[in-house]
């Protein structure tokens, strides 16, 4: 038996795997285990990925899971054009640095979107809460951003001038929240026209083959009860949104309070959302004026912004964004100069925040 590949395209990996073996004319058996049905916890299947989950493949007695893997495996064994993963060693590290960062970031947050917004109410009849919907498409505009400003900047494709595995594995994703009615492309012209690129590299006529199945699945019957119950487990994860953000922002200043704006508090709560991306409801602010401070050794007009919170700030690159920001946003509201300005940093842990009454761990 030759190369069997066990694909439902409902999958977001499964098409960039079913897109990239059309494309190479890499010959398969495509073998289709609908997950609508639970036919991934068929015994049968189960023999060949005991993971339970799909793309898997079968090569002879080999068998592999993960998308990855098996992108790579059919890379190499069939010599498919350098530009898919290639040789030279930046070039690879570019595209392999895609690969690990949206298994933990833009997946997570395409496939939330998508049933939160769609499955869950069409086809298991069950409403989410609307914040916990809220939330999650706040988080997959986060990745978004990322995503245009991390990794496309402005090369044609994600790791380079040319198509890689890297950008198969991005456009299937991004198609996930788009076939539920999603407006991932429509306020993000790069990331629109790296689209449309992508789609002609692909080639339209396989592009829309293989999506195909998930752009029809708002019009799915409702699910009866017996594949409610045996999916449950799997998908109830799917329902709890990222762990909710309460950015906390605190502006320390020697200004007395006659020389801090009216209405500060509010322009800052506002300008913080905008920054980190969160709802404003969820931002809290405190200004305390009068204050004996020293910034820098001066005594000189000076302010000071603490701003913690769980999940945005963290890492050196995205703070770098944040504070270009917020010192703008500072000289122009209290006239001072970026040298009287300083701002933390404080990463926060669900468990750190007090909220009704308990903490946000089990809220
Ligand atoms: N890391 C795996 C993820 C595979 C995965 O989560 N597949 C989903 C479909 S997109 C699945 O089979 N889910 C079935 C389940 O979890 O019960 C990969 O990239 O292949």
């Amino acid at each position: 038996m030759g190369l069997e590949l066990y694909l439902d395209l409902l999958s977001q990996p499964c098409r960039a795997v079913y897109i990239f073996a059309k494309k190479n004319g890499i010959p398969f058996e495509l073998r289709t285990v609908d997950l609508l049905k639970g036919q991934h916890h068929s015994d049968a299947f189960v023999r060949v990925n005991p993971l339970k989950k799909v793309p898997a493949l079968k090569d002879g007695d080999f068998t592999l899971a993960e998308s990855v893997a098996i992108l790579l495996y059919l890379s190499r064994k069939y010599e498919v054009p350098d530009h898919w993963y290639p040789q030279d060693l930046q070039a690879r590290a570019r595209v392999d640095e895609y690969l690990a960062w949206q298994h933990t970031a833009l997946r997570s947050s395409c496939t939330r979107a998508m049933w939160q917004k769609m499955m869950f109410p069409v086809f298991l009849g069950e409403q989410v809460p609307p914040e916990t919907l809220a939330s999650t498409l706040t988080e997959l505009d986060r990745c978004l951003e990322l995503l245009e400003d991390k990794f496309l900047k402005d090369k044609d494709f994600l790791a380079g001038p040319h198509i890689s595995v890297a950008d198969l594995m991005a456009i299937t994703e991004l198609m996930h929240p788009v076939s539920a009615g999603c407006q991932v492309f429509n306020s993000r012209p790069k990331l629109a026209a790296w689209r449309q690129r992508v789609e002609a590299a692909v080639g339209k006529e396989l592009f829309q083959e293989a999506h195909a199945v998930v752009m029809k699945a708002k019009d799915l019957p409702p699910a009866d009860s017996a594949i409610k119950e045996k999916l449950k487990p799997s998908v109830q994860v799917l329902l709890h949104s990222f762990p909710p953000d309460m950015p906390f922002v605190e502006l320390d200043t020697n200004l007395p309070a006659g020389r801090v704006p009216a209405g500060l508090e509010k322009r800052l709560c506002a300008a913080t959302a905008t920054i980190l991306s969160k709802p404003e409801d969820r931002v809290n602010v405190t200004v305390r004026p009068g204050l004996a401070m020293a910034v820098n050794g001066s005594t000189d007009p000076c302010a000071q912004l603490i701003i913690s919170s769980i999940g945005v700030v963290g890492t050196a690159e995205e703070n770098r964004g944040h504070s270009a920001r917020f010192f703008e946003f500072l000289t122009k509201e209290m006239g001072l100069g970026q040298d009287r300005i300083i701002i933390r940093f404080f990463p926060l842990e669900p468990w750190q925040i007090g909220k009704k009454g308990t903490v946000m761990t089990f809220l």
